[in-house]
């Protein structure tokens, strides 16, 4: 699915702004048809944002269930002989759309984009009515899985006291999280493209491979430099373009060609789609993750879509702002923790040569001390799977010609040791290689060497991806073990894989403004020493091949007694401003 942009021959309409807002609060919305006419009884929510901080009412927050939004737009008389499509940005857990009325669309998945083709539904130059019903609901067939559970009286909970029960550590936001548009093409349109890069010598090769809903169109492939100026072209649907002289895609160099696709009939142009291209090449040799075959090393952090009153809604400030905050400490990737983000951020980080770990809604596969099993008929079963293989297609499809996503995640943390993780992740990891062998691939893990909870699948994967919380979860306030500890799982992880390790979780919850000498848990201090202690092994292991902080950023998650308004691992608080270790690993990075 190609994302909507403006060119000679589309149009985009974007539908930002304050939407009718409903809470169902019983959820009979669907049976009652309320999108048969104007919602009753609305308030007003922002669009895009999750709606669970914008009011003051606490059952707004908690629902579980249905809400739905509701909006009118004029459709040009102007637009008759073109495909309109409505495309919904993401509709966080499962989304259902009508148009004046008639269901056009229907997607299951929180993270990732849906469309639909509304001609037939909709009324050129009047208004029409578009409704929007989101479902937050979490069960073992959704990523990430979840549970609600319903209390039969006794002493503690009423009857049909009901509870959302999830096992990942971020808050269940819901709503509509990114931006829902309007965008137009013609009736003979590109609908795909594939893009693969390589390099031969000093050139840069562009592989190309489109699809238009008709075969037997022309097509020209046009490829211009920064300065606007021709350096390459082609004809015909799938090719390539040689580019002398290519500058290349690189970390911390952004650099982008634009490739201007036409479809040509009779002489003219009828359809044109335009998208930015790095030529860069990501392969693991030697145990080196390689770009352009040069050796890199992650520094970063795993992040969330998180902010004040915005929750998971997107925002274009924040978005600069986190860049920004990376550019200033000498970072070079992230990974997408633990959903798929917005594609606005990875079109910041193609510009800007920052490199992503693109993970799936995966997470929350475990329940890390309980004896239960995950994988199991009962909980994540073959629906899931058929789901996981989905959401896998879908986000492979959406974001595989970023130059910024340089690894795919196929999960983080699952119960990785179950036996039943093998058939699952051995058939999740077989399609996302079937869908992209250009990239590797990881699944990240909570750092089990030993024992009963030794992973059983990190053989699938191009790279291990390990979190672990020395001294924090287990033995509290111990920092003098941490250089013990980590030395000795990670070689055990490296003895039995043989694979380059990135630690793409580490750190402690810190309170801005808490200090204490020698340092104690939760403070300022704790925090830098703990980071110290774990780079001092990276820095002696040659096999670790990055280091990614939990969490760039403090932020929101359910209540609990370990959660202090949220997860303080950030390094940034949750409003972006910088913790004492933030100034330490600036000097750091800014070194490498
Ligand atoms: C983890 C999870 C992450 C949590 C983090 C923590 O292992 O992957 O989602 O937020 O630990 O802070 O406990």
């Amino acid at each position: 699915m190609l994302y909507p942009v403006e060119s000679y021959s589309r149009e985009v309409k974007d539908l930002s702004g304050i939407w009718n807002f409903k809470l169902d609060k019983n959820n009979k919305g669907r049976e009652e048809k309320w999108y048969f006419e104007d919602l009753q009884e609305t308030i007003l929510m922002p669009v895009p944002s999750s709606y669970n901080d914008i009011t003051q009412n606490k059952e707004i927050k908690d629902h579980i269930g249905d809400v739905w939004y509701e909006r009118k737009v004029i459709i040009p008389k102007s637009w008759h002989n073109q495909r309109i499509i409505l495309r919904v940005g993401s509709a966080t857990h499962y989304g259902i759309v009508w148009v004046n009325g008639k269901k056009v669309a229907e997607h299951k998945g929180g993270y990732l984009p849906f469309e639909a083709e509304i001609n037939e539904y909709i009324e050129y130059g009047r208004e029409n009515r578009i409704t929007i019903c989101v479902n937050n609901v979490l069960d073992w067939t959704t990523l990430p899985p979840g549970e609600v559970v319903e209390m039969k009286e006794n002493h503690r909970y009423p009857n049909g006291h009901k509870v959302q029960k999830y096992f990942h550590d971020f808050y269940n936001y819901a709503g509509l999280h990114r931006p829902i548009k309007i965008y137009t093409t013609p009736k003979i349109f590109i609908k795909e493209v594939d893009i693969d890069t390589d390099i031969e010598n000093n050139d840069g090769i562009i592989d190309y491979d489109i699809v238009c809903n008709d075969e037997l169109v022309h097509i020209k492939v046009s490829i211009f430099d920064k300065d606007n100026k021709l350096v390459g072209m082609n004809l015909g649907l799938q090719g390539n373009v040689k580019i002398p002289d290519a500058i290349l895609w690189k970390p911390g160099h952004g650099y982008l060609y634009k490739m201007v696709i036409h479809i040509i009939l009779n002489n003219e142009i009828v359809d044109e789609y335009c998208l930015n291209v790095g030529i860069r090449t990501v392969c693991i040799r030697d145990g080196k993750f390689l770009i352009n075959n040069e050796p890199m090393y992650f520094r970063g952090f795993g992040k969330h879509e998180d902010m004040d009153i915005k929750g998971k809604g997107l925002d274009n400030s924040i978005i600069i702002k986190d860049f920004n905050l990376m550019n200033w400490i000498g970072a070079n990737s992230f990974r997408t923790s633990h959903y798929p983000y917005a594609e606005e951020v990875l079109q910041v980080a193609d510009k800007l040569g920052i490199m992503v770990i693109d993970e799936s809604p995966a997470v929350g596969m475990t329940f890390f001390n309980e004896d239960r099993k995950v994988f199991v008929d009962e909980r994540i079963n073959d629906v899931t799977l058929e789901h996981h293989l989905n959401v896998m297609d879908e986000l492979i499809n959406r974001d595989k010609n970023h130059p910024s996503v340089v690894m795919w995640s196929v999960a983080n943390e699952p119960s990785s040791w179950e036996d039943g993780a093998v058939p699952y992740f051995t058939k999740v990891a077989a399609r996302t290689r079937e869908l992209d062998d250009s990239r590797p691939m990881t699944m990240v893990n909570y750092a089990f060497p030993y024992g009963e909870k030794a992973c059983k699948v990190a053989g699938l994967f191009d790279v291990i991806c390990l979190n672990k919380y020395y001294s924090w979860y287990e033995d509290c306030g111990q920092l003098d073990l941490i250089e013990y500890q980590l030395e000795n799982e990670l070689q055990a992880w490296h003895d039995k894989f043989d694979l380059p390790i990135i630690m793409t979780e580490y750190g402690a919850d810190t309170i801005q403004g808490l200090h204490s000498d020698p340092p104690e848990m939760f403070t300022e201090e704790y925090q830098c020493e703990m980071l110290k202690s774990f780079h001092r092994v990276f820095d002696r292991l040659d096999y670790v091949i990055g280091e990614q902080i939990w969490n760039f950023a403090d932020f929101a998650t359910k209540q609990g007694t370990t959660r202090i308004m949220g997860n303080r691992k950030g390094i940034f608080t949750r409003q972006r401003q910088p913790k004492v270790a933030a100034h330490m690993m600036k000097k750091r990075w800014h070194t490498f």
